[in-house]
């Protein structure tokens, strides 16, 4: 898959990019990583020039929850990205394990997937593949 590695806007960590670049990267996809702190038009902007598999977002400054939230509502916004793949994933929010999941308000606003931190990458990893399997499948397939 051709996969766009992205943080949202308030967020400066990238060692979290990178890794998930590695990570997609040694699994055989092809990533673009947009960096840190990516203002929402940008990224929007690289979904339609790119059109991309899958959008991965990644955030641990604690505000990816909110600006996660936003981000996506402003991505569904646009017609040719309601369809678009887009998970989101890290530390989501500032309560750290005593935390209550942030995935339900996620999933609402209009991500695929949902990855905290608490559950570890294995979930993802196999997300991934099951993704990877049905991009693989002819269109006609039932
Ligand atoms: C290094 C670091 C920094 C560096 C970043 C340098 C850089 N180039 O990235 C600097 C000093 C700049 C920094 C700044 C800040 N930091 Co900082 N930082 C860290 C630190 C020590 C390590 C982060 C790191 O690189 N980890 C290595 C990467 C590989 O791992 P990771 O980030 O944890 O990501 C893993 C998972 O979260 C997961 N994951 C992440 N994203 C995704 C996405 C998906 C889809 C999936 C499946 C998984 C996934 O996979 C990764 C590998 O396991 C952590 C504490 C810690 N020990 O984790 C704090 C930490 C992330 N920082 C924190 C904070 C608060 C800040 C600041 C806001 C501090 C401040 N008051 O200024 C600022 C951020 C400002 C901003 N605008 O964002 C907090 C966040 C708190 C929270 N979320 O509840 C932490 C946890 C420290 C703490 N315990 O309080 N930081």
């Amino acid at each position: 898959m051709r996969v766009l590695v992205s943080s949202v806007s308030s967020d400066s960590h990238t060692w979290n990019l990178v890794f998930l670049q590695l990570l997609l990267e040694e699994m055989g996809h092809k990533v673009t990583n947009l960096g840190s702190c990516v203002p929402d038009n940008l990224l929007v902007a690289e979904c339609l020039r790119q059109r991309p598999d899958l959008v991965v977002i990644s955030s641990v400054n604690g505000h990816g929850a909110m600006d996660g939230a936003r981000m996506i509502r402003r991505l569904r916004g646009e017609p040719d990205l309601r369809g678009l793949r887009v998970v989101i994933g890290g530390k989501l929010g500032v309560r750290g394990v005593e935390a209550t999941s942030h995935g339900p308000d996620l999933m609402e606003a209009g991500f695929d997937a949902v990855f905290e931190d608490t559950s570890g990458i294995a979930e993802f990893r196999r997300y991934l593949s099951r993704a990877s399997i049905r991009d693989l499948e002819p269109a006609s397939a039932p």
